[in-house]
């Protein structure tokens, strides 16, 4: 649950689950993915219909690709070119997503994910960016994060607190607590698939030098429009998530939409993540709001998807989403605009960031002038004309004062909570 995170940023809401979060809803996250292909600076997307946008376009692949198949079939009498055909989208659909730019964010059945090494920014940037997940597989080795196990953090950090999620049942019933990070490492052993429990913390990794310098960089990662914001209202980046086996965060889209990144330092997860376009089968919460100082849309489903409830989420059953496995000394990155959730197999440590940068800093801007952080008439006429830092900055100077102050008073707040030792537990329901 990021979801507190990355806004929460500031505020150790115990009672928000750091993950949980979730982005925007039907109409807004489907805007976003229009968004995707908008020409038109931020505030200037087109908040409608997205999903039947998708539908329309990869549409007329399908019936080209039928019509080839017609020829093949009946003109050639070419079964074995049809059958090959059929066979290569079934086990690699990204292949031909790929080729067809339309597609890009209408996923096949079956598709699983590309895992890349030695990749350039270009094409980073041409053919992944806010566009397809990707798994990247040669860069957390140089990262100092790596040896990071139950030990160290035992013999350094056993006394600070942390914020933790716990579930006796189902993940809608999950509880938060704030306590010493030694108690969770003490039980973290004892899990059942309806008894784990969850770190989900922001601040301790943000606010730790040594633990800080361990997250090392990503060469697709360091254009960051999140380091233009004013410190107050500046996501955190970098939450740790430490969890049992059987743990799991909920199914979101990320706080503003941003780009999600996870580092998978030991243990394995297992994610699903959707496409854009299918809030109608995910049960998205409406009107739900993060609760940050720069407020933010939450986007989240009440829906396990690792455990659906069919009764209750029958169209459950419709949403397709591209289904793998991270394991250690793997950077996951998410793109804007996708639902996704992570179910952690064994222990697993990991970390989780977000960026914002020229592929998806519309889409960011447009969160925060949909939750109304901003007045947008009063931002200059030239302003869809200037280039994205330059947006950036002119969104960061119009955001009021009493929005900066809030940001101050919750930032020293949460750091205060994180820091108390006055109790042992804190105890509050995780909003999932
Ligand atoms: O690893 C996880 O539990 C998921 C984290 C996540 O989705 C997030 O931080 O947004």
């Amino acid at each position: 649950m990021r979801a507190s995170k990355r806004h929460s940023k500031r505020q150790v809401k115990i009672d928000e689950p750091t993950h949980l979060h979730g982005p925007a809803t039907d109409t807004q996250r489907n805007s976003q993915a229009n968004s995707t292909t908008n020409s038109g600076g931020a505030g200037h997307s087109q908040p409608t219909g997205v999903a039947g946008a998708f539908q329309r376009q990869y549409y007329p692949h399908w019936v080209i690709i039928g019509l080839i198949a017609l020829l093949l079939t009946v003109g050639y009498q070419r079964w074995d070119l049809v059958i090959g055909f059929a066979r290569e989208l079934r086990e690699h659909p990204w292949k031909f997503v790929g080729r067809c730019p339309s597609l890009h964010q209408r996923i096949p059945w079956g598709a699983t994910i590309d895992r890349r090494s030695n990749l350039t920014l270009e094409e980073f940037r041409r053919v992944y960016d806010a566009q397809r997940p990707v798994l990247i597989t040669d860069v957390l080795q140089d990262w100092g994060a790596m040896r990071w196990d139950a030990d160290f953090f035992l013999s350094q950090y056993g006394k600070q607190r942390v914020v933790m999620k716990a579930v006796e049942g189902t993940l809608d019933q999950a509880e938060g607590f704030s306590l010493p990070l030694e108690r969770f490492i003490a039980h973290r052993h004892q899990s059942s698939p309806h008894h784990w429990t969850y770190v989900e913390d922001e601040l301790l990794v943000p606010h730790t030098a040594e633990l800080k310098k361990d997250i090392g960089s990503c060469p697709y990662l360091e254009e960051d429009f999140f380091k233009l914001f004013p410190q107050e209202i500046r996501p955190w980046d970098a939450m740790l998530l430490w969890g049992t086996k059987y743990s799991r965060s909920s199914l979101h889209i990320d706080p503003y939409n941003w780009t999600g990144t996870n580092a998978v330092i030991k243990g394995v997860k297992q994610w699903k993540l959707y496409p854009p376009g299918q809030d109608e089968h995910l049960y998205i919460l409406p009107d739900r709001m993060s609760g940050f100082p720069l407020k933010s849309y939450k986007y989240n489903s009440p829906v396990d998807a690792f455990d659906p409830d069919l009764n209750r989420y029958p169209n459950f059953v419709k949403a397709e989403a591209v289904e793998f496995t991270q394991y250690p000394g793997e950077l996951l990155i998410i793109p804007t605009g996708w639902f996704h959730q992570a179910y952690n197999t064994e222990e697993t440590i990991a970390v989780s960031g977000q960026v914002m940068n020229r592929a998806n800093y519309r889409m960011v801007l447009e969160e925060i002038f949909k939750a109304g952080n901003v007045n947008v008439e009063s931002l200059p006429s030239s302003f869809s004309d200037m280039a994205p830092v330059d947006q950036v900055r002119t969104v960061m100077e119009a955001i009021p004062q009493s929005i900066l102050d809030e940001g101050r008073r919750v930032t020293e707040l949460a750091l205060n909570q994180v820091k108390s030792r006055s109790h042992e537990h804190t105890r509050s329901t995780v909003d999932v």
